[in-house]
């Protein structure tokens, strides 16, 4: 018997789920997708992600929360290709640096930036605060652009060898950033400039990009349908709500 597709819980719009699908793709997996954000999620969904944060991965009797523990998942689980380098000091600093990924750029990229620009407008009708906003491009995000120049080996580079989860980690936040028309300034960070249109770029990447548009185009009530219409694969099943509940974490 064929396995049954692995479920990504989660929109696709979340640079977090986009994280994941990336590694799915590069392992040749097979998924279906249930794109809700995650605001929306019901009660069911309250007990697959106690905190109430996508992705989510179920994998037949498996249901795992957190990206990162997804993708080692996926890396024990299915070996190849190896996301991570080789040797322990190289991998140790691929982990590192997903981990700063997920943890600071998630901070001020997801937090202070698209929260304010997207989240606060689309799914709580509120104003942004646009001294955050400022405080995000101004300060936050320079600062993350400059340790970054400095990591990236040099142009047209990635962290190691090949693309691998820290580039996946590190990229991704770069597509949000992408969909609220930020750029990168090539005169001031050219490495990561470069890194920034090679890695999405990538397949990986690049074949998500059509449901992100159509995602920030489409009322969120409607994104599953509108998914689907558009070939998405999406899950027979949701873990949706029409009402939005704040989350655990922050308003
Ligand atoms: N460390 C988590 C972070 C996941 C995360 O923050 N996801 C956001 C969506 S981009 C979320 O679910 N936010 C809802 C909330 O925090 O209430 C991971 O790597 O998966």
């Amino acid at each position: 018997m064929s396995p049954q597709p692995k479920i990504v819980v989660g929109s696709y719009l979340s640079p977090y789920v986009r994280k994941v699908l990336a590694c799915l793709h590069l392992k040749g997996l097979d998924y279906r997708i249930d794109p809700i954000v995650p605001f929306y999620g019901n009660d069911a969904f309250s007990r697959l992600s106690p905190v109430r944060r996508i992705p989510v991965l179920i994998d037949e009797d498996v249901q795992l929360c957190d990206s990162t523990v997804i993708c080692e998942y996926l890396e024990d689980r299915y070996p190849s290709p190896e996301l991570h380098p080789a040797g322990a000091a190289n991998r140790a600093r691929a982990r590192w640096l997903e981990e700063f990924a997920d943890s600071r750029m998630g901070d001020v990229f997801i937090w202070r930036y698209w929260n304010q620009l997207v989240i606060r407008r689309f799914v709580w009708g509120e104003e942004p605060d646009q001294a955050l906003v400022d405080a995000a491009l101004g300060t936050e995000m320079p600062q993350i652009l400059d340790y970054l120049e400095d990591e990236l080996p040099g142009a047209g580079s990635y962290f190691f060898d090949s693309l691998g989860i820290a580039d996946i980690a590190v990229a991704t936040f770069f597509r949000n950033a992408e969909l609220v028309s930020y750029r990168v300034d090539p005169a001031r960070w050219p490495r990561v400039a470069n890194f920034v249109d090679q890695a999405l770029g990538e397949d990986c990447f690049a074949l998500l990009r059509p449901f992100e548009d159509l995602s920030m185009r489409t009322p969120i009530a409607r994104h599953r349908e509108a998914l689907a219409e558009a070939g998405a694969a999406v899950s027979e099943e949701s873990f949706a709500e029409p009402t939005p509940r704040r989350g655990v974490f922050r308003t």
